[in-house]
């Protein structure tokens, strides 16, 4: 098992953290102008809102071994991924605002994040982006140019056809991509054992003629390995492979999910094994961090969040006149 340096170490939790304060900001954010009565429609961040507090380690243990020119697809719960890519992080809140300096002008919004400066995309349709990712890699292979894809989904998108198709193909023609499955349990309110035929989906990978791998328990040195491997195999021609994670979702599917589908308990559960606290203390105990760190580390984070918050609410809201611009109509 390849275990990250110091230096991986250290850029993992910090990532993590610049993801979390930002999720805890929007989530503030969020409900503005949505109280008393909840209207979607209302207030700074109009629209669905899909939060990925408790899925940093999946985020971070695989972008820990990409640059810019890898390309990254990832889902309708983008923004942990996005961050662990290096998206643009001011563009990214405004283009979440619907403003005009947004990743796309704010004609996107939080679940459709493009930054072609390092190859990241992401999708608010169900393994929409394993196909892209395969195409992206199939590029590369086709005009020997160097890079992998990788693409996120969440486990209730390996029921869908474009997991199969594209596995199947990537595997025929053994393309440097990684299909990595978020593993929440949940389908917005659907069980997983309530969805899947099988009780694993890294088991999907043999009938493709791929390795696939799982990785328990959302453990952030443990994927980092995991990815280590599938991402070495793919920049070296050994083509594609599955990296399953057990992860959490701690929030709701959505903002202003009840979550009464959930068993007693369960929130709670997951809460006590939040895997950024989890992460700070096996750094603490390895010697890698101080307290003194970790509290500069947690500033800086918080620091780059608020930065890119107030670049957002200042920014603009594209004129009216110019709203079916760079849109399919
Ligand atoms: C093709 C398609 N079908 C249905 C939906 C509606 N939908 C949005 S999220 C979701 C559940 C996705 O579950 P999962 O893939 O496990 O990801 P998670 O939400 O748990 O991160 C569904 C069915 C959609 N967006 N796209």
């Amino acid at each position: 098992m390849t275990l990250p340096s110091n230096a991986q170490r250290l850029w993992m939790f910090e990532q993590m953290l610049v993801s979390r304060y930002l999720e805890e900001c929007i989530e503030r954010i969020y409900m503005e102008g949505k109280t008393p009565v909840f209207n979607m429609a209302k207030g700074p961040i109009p629209g669905e809102m899909h939060l990925s507090n408790g899925q940093e380690p999946c985020a971070v243990g695989i972008c820990a071994h990409l640059s810019a020119e890898d390309v990254v697809t990832a889902t309708h719960r983008p923004h942990h991924i996005a961050v662990a890519k290096g998206v643009h992080l001011n563009e990214m809140l405004a283009e979440i605002f619907g403003k005009q300096s947004g990743l796309s002008g704010g004609r996107g919004g939080h679940m459709h994040l493009f930054d072609a400066r390092v190859n990241f995309c992401c999708s608010g349709i169900i393994a929409q982006g394993m196909g892209p990712a395969v195409g992206a890699a199939l590029s590369r292979q086709l005009q020997g140019k160097p890079g992998v894809a990788v693409a996120f989904i969440g486990e209730g998108a390996a029921n869908q056809g474009a997991f199969h198709e594209t596995l199947n193909l990537a595997a025929l023609w053994q393309l440097p991509v990684v299909f990595v499955i978020e593993d929440n349990a949940w389908g917005i309110s659907v069980a997983k054992q309530a969805s899947t035929a099988i009780e694993r989906n890294y088991l999907r990978a043999a009938a493709y003629g791929m390795p696939g791998v799982f990785v328990a328990d959302n453990d952030t040195d443990a994927i980092f390995a995991a990815a280590f491997e599938a991402i070495e195999r793919a920049r070296n021609g050994g083509g594609p492979s599955l990296i399953e994670i057990e992860t959490s979702r701690l929030a709701g599917h959505f903002m202003g999910d009840g979550e009464q589908y959930r068993p007693a308990g369960e929130k709670a559960a997951l809460q006590a094994k939040d895997p950024i606290p989890a992460y700070r203390q096996r750094l603490l105990d390895l010697g890698v961090l101080d307290e003194q760190q970790a509290e500069a580390i947690a500033a800086r984070a918080r620091g780059r969040v608020d930065e890119a918050v107030l670049f957002a609410r200042e920014s603009a809201y594209p004129a009216p006149e110019e709203a079916l611009e760079m849109v399919f109509v």
